[in-house]
């Protein structure tokens, strides 16, 4: 079968069950995503540092550091009929009768909703920061951002496929309509776009790209890092971002300047430039990596909620 027929296939399939695939989703597959890593990076004149670096062990346990306290949320998801589960990092000396602004913080292809607490180490990250006061306390949801059913990371060989990408397109709905209303009825929240961001990494940054730039309403505070080739239109994101005008508090980009991926985020750069959209472009020195995602957590966080 060539490759275009099996993909055509495959898009009918998804359809026929009720799944909307985007195009791009439906290119998945494994030889892409591996010439996609491998592309050669080209560096600009502005794709560098936008901050200092963090000081040594920013994203260490520190004995004597009181720790926020990280705890499984389930709720039930519209878009898949399932319960799905969410960790949730509540801040140290985290009190029920204050209301806290909320950070979504969404994984990549292979991860699910250990990957930032596990791989990336958040929460060392903010319990640092929380006790440096370098952050307005907040709570951290980190969600399973693969919107199917079945949502556990699938095997190494089935990451890079059309039905596991497509997840992620779904989970838009899930995280607008199932997930912030269950977590605004749970949490002590400020329910609003003012006190609501989205951050992700790779598969998770092109989510946050694409939906906190679709949805104004719903997030003031948008980062994407190393995004993946799941992000839309750079042009069409960056119109989105234009017309959000003053609502769009902050818009946050990066990667590594050894990742093979940051085509992706060079394009949404230059276009934000193009069409005059205020944002952070931080280029490190890492690859497709926890070294970046770390500290561009440490740097996004401490900006969020002025
Ligand atoms: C791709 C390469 C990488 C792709 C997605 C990724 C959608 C995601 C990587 C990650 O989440 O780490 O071609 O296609």
């Amino acid at each position: 079968m060539t490759d275009n027929l099996s993909r055509i296939l495959i898009a009918a399939a998804l359809c026929a069950i009720g799944n909307v695939v985007h195009a791009q989703d439906a290119d998945v597959n494994a030889d892409r995503a591996r010439a996609n890593f491998a592309r050669p990076v080209v560096l600009a004149a502005d794709d560098v540092r936008a901050f200092a670096a963090p000081p040594p062990g920013f994203a260490d346990a520190h004995a004597g550091t009181a720790q926020g306290r990280v705890e499984p949320f389930t709720y039930q998801s519209a878009v898949t009929g399932t319960r799905r589960t969410a960790n949730v990092w509540l801040p140290p000396g985290y009190d029920k009768t204050h209301r806290y602004p909320v950070l979504y913080l969404l994984h990549g292809i292979g991860g699910n909703q250990d990957e930032w607490r596990g791989y990336v180490r958040a929460n060392d990250v903010l319990d640092n920061l929380a006790a440096a006061g370098r952050i307005v306390p907040m709570i951290v949801v980190m969600p399973n951002g693969r919107a199917l059913a079945d949502d556990r990371p699938p095997p190494p060989d089935r990451v890079f496929t059309p039905e596991n990408a497509a997840g992620f397109a779904r989970f838009e709905h899930d995280l607008l309509e199932s997930l912030i209303p269950a977590v605004d009825a749970a949490y002590p929240t400020l329910a609003d776009s003012g006190h609501r961001a989205l951050g992700g990494l790779s598969m998770g940054g092109g989510q946050a790209l694409n939906f906190g730039l679709k949805h104004p309403q719903a997030f003031a505070w948008v980062a994407g890092f190393s995004p993946a080739p799941n992000t839309e239109d750079a042009a069409t994101l960056a119109a989105e971002a234009h017309q959000a005008g003053g609502g769009l508090k902050l818009l946050y980009l990066s990667c590594g300047n050894r990742d093979g991926l940051i085509n992706v985020a060079q394009g949404v750069h230059r276009q934000l430039k193009a069409q005059g959209v205020a944002h952070v472009w931080n280029v490190d020195g890492y690859g497709h990596d926890r070294d970046s995602w770390a500290e561009n957590l440490y740097h996004y966080a401490q900006l969020l909620f002025r």
